[in-house]
């Protein structure tokens, strides 16, 4: 009875980790902001789009130190699979220096669902998605995060699947709703950090850790570990080793 209780535990467990994705799985860019913007999935380099830029200690090792004139950018066109109305996952750690209206990560153009950023509102005590255009495109997504605080590290994170908007604060599934994206794929596509690529006078001060693109859905259970480890003081590869969701679990 023991041997057939272990070998169905054996294969309950076989079938789970086939189904598992592991968490560096399309993983599209990577910035941890360590003292340079290299993006250290090798896809995706970005620059200096304004100003001088400087780091100082963030929530996992250091981070990027923004005030309102600059921002990073990438050199290139970021990569064609987050267009359109494709499955994604943006997450980012800030700490906003003063509050304000200022979108903090952001791609795409000033159409209506064709854009996708992050965006702060005034006074800064919230942040939602920001797609453009007025109604659902535009605030409805501006009160679903609960209260955070100017001058602490949080963590945000968008979830698209192609039909729905999932919004996370500090690792927790805090609301969502339908929206039909549209993002553009040419021309304004680059990433920025630290700035809006289309709303004017948005630009954010404060710092900003361990952005993170995917071309995928990521669950609950995987963001939770992202945020659990940044807690700690550690990055997105460390969860490859640690047996939380979305670790390698073998061979791969
Ligand atoms: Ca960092
Ligand atoms: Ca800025
Ligand atoms: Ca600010």
């Amino acid at each position: 009875m023991k041997y057939v209780t272990t070998m169905m535990a054996m294969v309950v467990f076989m079938v789970g980790a086939a189904h598992a994705q592991v968490i560096t799985n399309n993983l599209v860019g990577y910035w941890q902001f360590d003292g340079d913007l290299t993006d250290t999935t090798g896809n995706n380099h970005m620059g200096v789009g304004g100003g001088t830029l400087d780091y100082v200690a963030g929530q996992i090792g250091n981070a990027l130190n923004l005030d309102s004139a600059e921002y990073a950018i990438t050199a290139a066109n970021i990569i064609n699979t987050v267009y359109g109305a494709n499955a994604r996952t943006m997450n980012v750690w800030f700490n906003d220096d003063v509050g304000g209206t200022e979108a903090f990560v952001s791609y795409g153009r000033g159409g209506q669902a064709d854009l996708f950023e992050m965006i702060l509102y005034s006074p800064g005590t919230t942040w939602g998605g920001h797609f453009w255009g007025g109604g659902v495109y535009e605030t409805a997504l501006s009160g679903v995060v609960p209260a955070i605080v100017v001058g602490q590290w949080h963590m945000a994170t968008l979830v698209y699947d192609g039909v729905n908007i999932s919004v996370y604060s500090d690792g927790a599934l805090v609301g969502g709703y339908g929206l039909a994206l549209n993002t553009c794929g040419l021309g304004g596509t680059q990433l920025y950090a630290g700035s809006s690529s289309s709303t004017a006078n948005a630009d954010y001060d404060g710092q900003l850790d361990d952005l993170a693109l995917w071309d995928r859905v990521l669950t609950g259970p995987e963001i939770q570990s992202i945020y659990d480890a940044g807690v700690a003081g550690n990055d997105i590869y460390s969860l490859l080793s640690s047996g939380a969701p979305g670790t390698l679990i073998y061979g791969k």
